[in-house]
């Protein structure tokens, strides 16, 4: 009878390790501003890590390929333009989260999105809507400040 009951209780530990990074998700999710991908505690995740490769002055190429943009962190200076070109055989999109600046909607495979940079400088989140581990980062510095 008591065995029964660690038994149980194990199952609740184990169900809810499962589940409460989605759940946390969810919640920080609505309140963490400009900050999108933050990390659940105690899960390795490093989406805020990613190292700027490139600055981009006037135009620039972001594959998409395997499931990733690449580079997935770049400075963009205003008035540039940047091309989404998807190498997959899937479909994938490059959509801005929380500041809604920019949505590709589907791009096909073989397909690209071209989007020309006139942002307020800031640094700008975005995912693939299909695949929101996708993330990715565009950091917009004023005009002629390089
Ligand atoms: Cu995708």
């Amino acid at each position: 009878m008591k065995r029964k009951y660690v038994y149980l209780s194990l199952e609740i530990i184990a169900i809810l390790a499962v589940t409460y990074p989605v759940i946390w998700s969810v919640y920080a999710g609505t309140t963490s501003g400009n900050a999108p991908f933050s990390c659940p505690p105690l899960i390795p995740c490093d989406n805020n890590a990613q190292p700027v490769s490139t600055t981009c002055t006037t135009f620039c190429i972001i594959n998409i390929q395997n499931a990733a943009f690449s580079p997935a962190n770049i400075n963009v200076t205003q008035g540039a333009t940047l091309e989404w070109v998807n190498l997959d055989s899937i479909a994938h999109t490059s959509t801005a989260v929380y500041s809604g600046a920019w949505n590709s909607g589907v791009i096909p495979p073989g397909g690209h999105f071209l989007l020309t940079v006139n942002l307020a400088p800031g640094t700008y989140y975005y995912q693939c809507n299909v695949h929101p581990f996708m993330t990715g980062q565009i950091n917009v510095l004023p005009a002629g400040s390089t």
